[in-house]
């Protein structure tokens, strides 16, 4: 399976959950799939999907899935350990694993070494197939415009 067919098949049987987005094509994808108001795109800094999705879902009284990558995971280990500490139930943390840096030229991880659903809270780990799609376009939101809509859609 593809990194974009994972993406639609977690955001299908989504409704009104907010949606917190890692850096890197894992986010430009999710734009192509199902751009929504409730969707935060992590630009730039990788790792801190799962840190902001911890506090928005202990924020607010709804459903937060965070969308993250195994090396955006890796690199924040100590936040699935936070997160499991909180058993937040409330939150839901998608980890896509290709086994790669894919969106910076597919370098190999060590996923293989790491159970991430051991390690995590509530983690539904899916393995996809490394590389990228052709022409993503960039999400052409400033950061600033895509806080308020988000934001904006808590209310
Ligand atoms: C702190 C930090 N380090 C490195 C980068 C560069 N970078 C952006 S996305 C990415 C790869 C992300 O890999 P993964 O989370 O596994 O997702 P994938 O691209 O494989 O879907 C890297 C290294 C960054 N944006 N921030």
């Amino acid at each position: 399976m593809k990194r974009i067919e994972a993406i639609r098949q977690v955001m299908k049987d989504v409704t009104d959950e907010l949606v917190i987005a890692t850096t890197g094509m894992i986010s430009r994808e999710l734009f192509v799939v199902r751009d929504r108001p409730q969707n935060f795109y992590m630009c730039g800094s990788m790792g801190c999907a799962l840190p902001i999705g911890i506090g928005v879902a202990m924020s607010v009284d709804r459903p937060v899935i965070v969308l993250d990558g195994d090396g955006a995971a890796l690199m924040s280990l100590g936040s699935l350990a936070v997160s499991k500490f909180l058993s937040l139930p409330n939150l839901t943390h998608y980890i896509i694993d290709n086994g790669t840096y894919a969106s910076t030229g597919d370098q190999p991880t060590c996923s293989q070494a790491v159970d991430f659903e051991a390690i995590g809270h509530n983690v539904k780990l899916i393995r996809v197939e490394s590389g990228n799609e052709h022409g993503t376009p960039r999400i052409p939101y400033e950061p600033e415009e895509m806080l308020s809509r988000f934001m904006g859609s808590i209310g």
